[in-house]
């Protein structure tokens, strides 16, 4: 019986978190250049980076986005999609997640994304060869150079945020006052600084979701226990 119940309360559970639903979710997946896929745009001067769309190695149905900004400390070439980003109601949260590989990195950091709110409040987060570093408020971490990693940003308000790294919580950091416009970008947008780099994108995704409060989850758990006592 005590199996029945475990398994009833982890149906009831299962189902709870399916209502975890995207108010909107935009996902650059490196298949093409950003700009030929629906909302991206391209910023860059100086001629741009080199771009390359190439294939995993361990997976030849992936593609990742080469960004070499190596031949000048002038280029910057980044995509960007301008649109509402916050969330906007409860249980709502902001994420932004990304995998990337920074193969070589000269200078100040480079290559990172930006995420500008509806309030005009600003996260940056860029790459030098071995760190992550925040722009605004003096963050950095070292990370584990010439390998890929995946990123997790998340914030309920736009006025703090959590930073994941590889899955493991890294930083709590806030955004910072910005420009009135609501966008994200990823890719190179440093200009100067001596600063050059080549980086591949995995995918760049973010979005709004709704995720149950805890609260809800424990009141979830507990009507699914009454009603597995009384299915007795
Ligand atoms: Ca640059
Ligand atoms: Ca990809």
């Amino acid at each position: 019986m005590k199996r029945v119940l475990i398994s009833v309360v982890l149906t009831c559970l299962a189902s709870s978190l399916a209502w975890a639903d995207n108010i909107y979710s935009v996902a650059y997946e490196g298949g093409a250049l950003p700009e030929s896929r629906p909302g991206w745009y391209r910023a860059y001067d100086a001629g741009g980076a080199i771009r390359t769309i190439e294939t995993d190695p361990d997976n030849p149905n992936n593609r990742f986005l080469v960004i070499n900004s190596l031949a000048s400390t002038v280029i910057f070439d980044y995509a960007y999609y301008p649109r509402q980003m916050d969330p906007n109601g409860p249980n709502e949260r902001f994420y932004a997640e990304w995998r990337v590989l920074i193969s070589e990195s000269y200078g100040a950091p480079d290559q990172g994304v930006t995420i500008e709110s509806d309030a005009g409040h600003s996260v940056g987060l860029h790459y030098a060869y071995d760190y992550i570093s925040s722009d605004f408020d003096g963050w950095a971490v070292g990370i584990a150079p010439g390998v890929f990693h995946t990123y997790r940003l998340e914030s309920l308000d736009m006025v703090t945020y959590g930073l994941w790294i590889d899955g493991q919580f890294a930083h709590q950091g806030p955004f910072f006052e910005g420009l009135l416009y609501s966008y994200t970008t990823f890719g190179d947008d440093t200009q100067y600084g001596f600063a050059r780099s080549l980086a591949k994108w995995d995918y760049y995704r973010f979005g709004v979701a709704v995720v149950p409060e805890p609260a809800t989850i424990g009141v979830l758990v507990g009507l699914c226990v009454c009603g597995a006592w009384r299915r007795r």
